[in-house]
This record gives structure tokens, C-alpha cells and sequence, in this order.
């Protein structure tokens, strides 16, 4: 055991942050600390590598991996870690994040990337799924996880209003 944080969040640029921080926010309800770093596949390679080869050495469990556009960052990071990675297709200006979804998705077998919803459903739900794969082995995660989507029922009106 260590004291590090279970969860990485990395994103391919600082702009994914507004998207990511939905997992960080998410992460936080939950009580589970999280490192966030930027890690682009592409333009801070040597970084990648050092990050993906020794996340599980660091102390990870999970990584949210989150990028747009050609978005190489999971399925690479996925292929130099044996921890379980979920990516996060970011909302791309050019083809609204249909590009980033694709390129994440389509990992051919044998490296497998859980593959979200584009934007922050995606970045929201990759939070939750890190904590239930954390709650297999802790009790505690698995009280707070129970709580928060009993807190999420509860916030569901039974009967629609007129504007509030
Ligand atoms: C990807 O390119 C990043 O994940 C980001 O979504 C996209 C655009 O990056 P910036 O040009 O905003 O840095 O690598």
C-alpha cells in the first residue's frame, strides 16, 4: 500500500481541463484523491512514457485519460500500463468531439480503453466508474458511492414545475 492517490486524471492540453475538471469535481464528492497533469502524445512524449511505465509503480489504480481531436493519449497510455485506463473523448472544435470519441473507441483487440460519452458526461461517468473499480476493495468508496447516487435520486422532482 502507499499514500498516493488512486486516480491520475491526464488530459492532452491545458484547454481539456473545463472537460476534465468534471472528474476532479466528481472525484472530490467522493472523497478520492486524484493527481491531474497535462500529458499530450504528442507534444510531450518523454513525459508519457515516464508517466504510463510507471503509474502502477506510483501507486495508481485507475487513470482517466481525457484528449480531443486524434486523440492518441488512453489507447497509448493503455498500451505502456497494465491499469485500467478510461478515456474521456473531449468536445473537439472541428468535428464537436465525434473525432476524439473515434479514436479512443476503436482500440483494436488486445489494449483495451473503457471509452465514455464526448464531454462531461463522459469526464462525470469516468469518475464514477474509477470509483466503483476502487470500491471492489474498500468499503468506504463503496458507502460514499452508494450515497452519492442515493443524493442523485433524491434530487429527481417526481412531478415537473413550471419555470422554477
Ligand atoms: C489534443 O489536442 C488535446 O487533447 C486537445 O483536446 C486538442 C487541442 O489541444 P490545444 O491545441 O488546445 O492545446 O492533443
Amino acid at each position: 500500500m502507499t499514500d498516493r492517490p488512486p486516480v491520475a486524471i491526464i488530459m492532452g492540453s491545458q484547454s481539456d481541463w473545463e472537460t476534465m475538471k468534471n472528474a476532479a469535481d466528481t472525484l472530490e464528492a467522493l472523497e478520492i484523491p486524484y493527481d491531474a497533469r497535462i500529458i499530450s502524445a504528442h507534444r510531450t512524449v518523454d513525459r508519457l512514457v515516464n508517466f504510463a511505465k510507471g503509474a502502477r509503480a506510483e501507486g495508481f489504480k485507475v487513470i482517466i485519460a481525457g484528449a480531443g481531436g486524434a486523440a492518441h493519449l488512453p489507447g497509448m497510455t493503455a498500451a505502456m500500463t497494465p491499469l485500467p485506463v478510461f478515456g474521456v473523448p473531449v468536445q473537439s472544435k472541428a468535428l464537436s468531439g465525434q473525432d476524439s470519441l473515434l479514436s479512443i473507441v476503436q482500440m483494436p483487440a488486445g489494449i483495451p480503453v473503457g471509452t465514455l460519452a464526448i464531454g462531461k458526461a463522459g469526464a462525470v461517468n469516468a469518475a464514477l466508474l474509477a470509483a466503483a473499480v476502487l470500491a471492489l476493495s474498500d468499503e468506504e468508496i463503496a458507502d460514499r458511492l452508494d450515497e452519492w447516487r442515493e443524493r442523485q435520486s433524491a434530487a429527481v422532482a417526481e412531478y415537473p414545475m413550471d419555470d422554477l
